[in-house]
């Protein structure tokens, strides 16, 4: 189905502009997420390299996917694709505008000595939640969409979340900052939930 701006059937399309509008007219389609333990989810991403119009429809496709489940953040290793993307949208109040941002290639150049603990929860392992302690701020570099290199120190919930989906990209899971008790019942939890959705 294709989706254009101000469809009803999901307000989240209207949030996707400006460097994504090729890909927004287009078809855009949501992504099933891959569920804890999956190799996939395990293996560093590779760089991205060029900005190509299949990289924006990918982006939409992230982002579409991301407010659909819903959640606050998603990378490519969860919908299967190794590439260095992540897409983000941490505005948690109602009447404030949405911003989706989509970062390539992102890397951590500064982290604040404070830390802040925030009870994580991860879109590949659903209905699991842990406290995990993280620097309180993050600055991060990354290309955009347009080719330009952009640098931004992030905070509070927005730093939490850049330092989980950078995570994805080096194979790295919430859970692994765990202890292994913990990060076992986890497991042994997630690898049910997929026994019994494959016996549907
Ligand atoms: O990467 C992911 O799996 C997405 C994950 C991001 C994240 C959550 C919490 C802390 C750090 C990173 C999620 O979005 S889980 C869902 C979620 O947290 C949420 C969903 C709807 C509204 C608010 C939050
Ligand atoms: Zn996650």
């Amino acid at each position: 189905m294709a989706h254009r701006d101000g469809c009803k059937e999901n307000p989240a399309h209207a949030r996707i502009a400006g460097p994504l509008a090729f890909a927004y007219v287009a078809v855009m389609a949501l992504r099933p997420i891959l569920i804890h333990p999956d190799p996939r989810l395990k293996k560093k991403a590779d760089p991205i390299t060029a900005v190509t119009d299949d990289l924006r429809v990918l982006a939409a496709d992230m982002l579409e996917t991301m407010y659909d489940a819903p959640g606050i953040g998603l990378a490519a290793p969860q919908i299967g694709v190794s590439k260095r993307i992540i897409v983000m949208d941490c505005v948690k109040e109602d009447d404030a505008p949405p911003r989706p941002l989509v970062l390539l290639n992102p890397e951590v150049t500064w982290t604040s000595e404070d830390t802040n603990t925030y009870e994580e929860g991860c879109l590949s392992i659903p209905d699991q939640f842990a406290d995990v302690v993280r620097p309180t701020q993050a600055e991060v570099t990354w290309m955009d969409l347009d080719g330009n290199q952009v640098s931004e120190k992030f905070d509070g919930l927005w730093a939490t979340c850049v330092q989980h989906e950078i995570d994805h990209l080096d194979g790295k899971l919430f859970i692994d900052y765990l202890g292994p008790l913990k990060r076992q019942m986890i497991t042994r939890k997630m690898q049910k939930l997929k026994r019994e959705k494959a016996r549907g």
